[in-house]
């Protein structure tokens, strides 16, 4: 799996290098906010249901033609399949603060999800939608710490930004 650490070594090899003191920086970088990232990781996925929930509840509160038939959540199937979405989404997020990476995100949420959701006739503005309110709703200190937050947001951020 791509991590900050996988990723550096990988390139310097590749280009038949020892990593740079750049590279060697960014991975220290990346190694002091660690803690941070698995605080994150860890409240994330204790009330990974409730904020799935919410997300998705949002995100069919503002887009209520959803609910229309032939819409994207017109039948229980629909429903359970969109909110699973938007769980993944969480557990990639989850996922990628424990690798200090977006490595899994890109590989199982991004690359090609645009490609998906055009073929199953999906918008992504929904999924957008989820990922913001989850972004805006979370607080410090009542969720997380200030930094984990940080990097909670940052990684939201990232699929808001992937998939608008
Ligand atoms: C781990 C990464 C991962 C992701 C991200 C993923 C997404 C994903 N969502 C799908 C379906 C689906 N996703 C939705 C979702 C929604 N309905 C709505 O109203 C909204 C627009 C949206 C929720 C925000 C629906 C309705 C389907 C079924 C569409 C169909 O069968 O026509 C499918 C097609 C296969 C299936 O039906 O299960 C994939 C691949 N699968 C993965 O393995």
């Amino acid at each position: 799996m791509k991590s900050v650490v996988t990723t550096i070594v990988t390139s310097a090899d590749a280009a038949g290098r020892f990593p740079s003191s750049s590279d060697l920086e960014s991975v220290q970088g990346s190694l002091q906010r660690a803690a941070a990232r698995l605080e994150a990781a860890e409240k994330l996925a204790n009330g990974l249901d409730a904020v799935a929930q919410e997300g998705y509840d949002a995100c069919i509160k503002k887009y209520p033609y959803l609910n229309n038939p032939g819409e994207a959540n017109s039948s229980d199937t629909f429903k359970a399949k969109c909110l699973r979405d938007v769980k993944h989404y969480l557990r990639l997020i989850n996922y990628c603060l424990v690798v200090g990476g977006t490595g899994p995100l890109d590989e199982w949420g991004i690359a090609g999800a645009r490609e998906v959701y055009r073929t199953l006739n999906l918008p992504t503005a929904p999924y957008v939608e989820a990922m913001r309110h989850t972004r805006d709703r979370a607080c410090s200190p009542r969720d997380m710490s200030p930094q984990a937050l940080t990097e909670f947001r940052a990684l939201l951020d990232y699929v808001i930004n992937s998939l608008s």
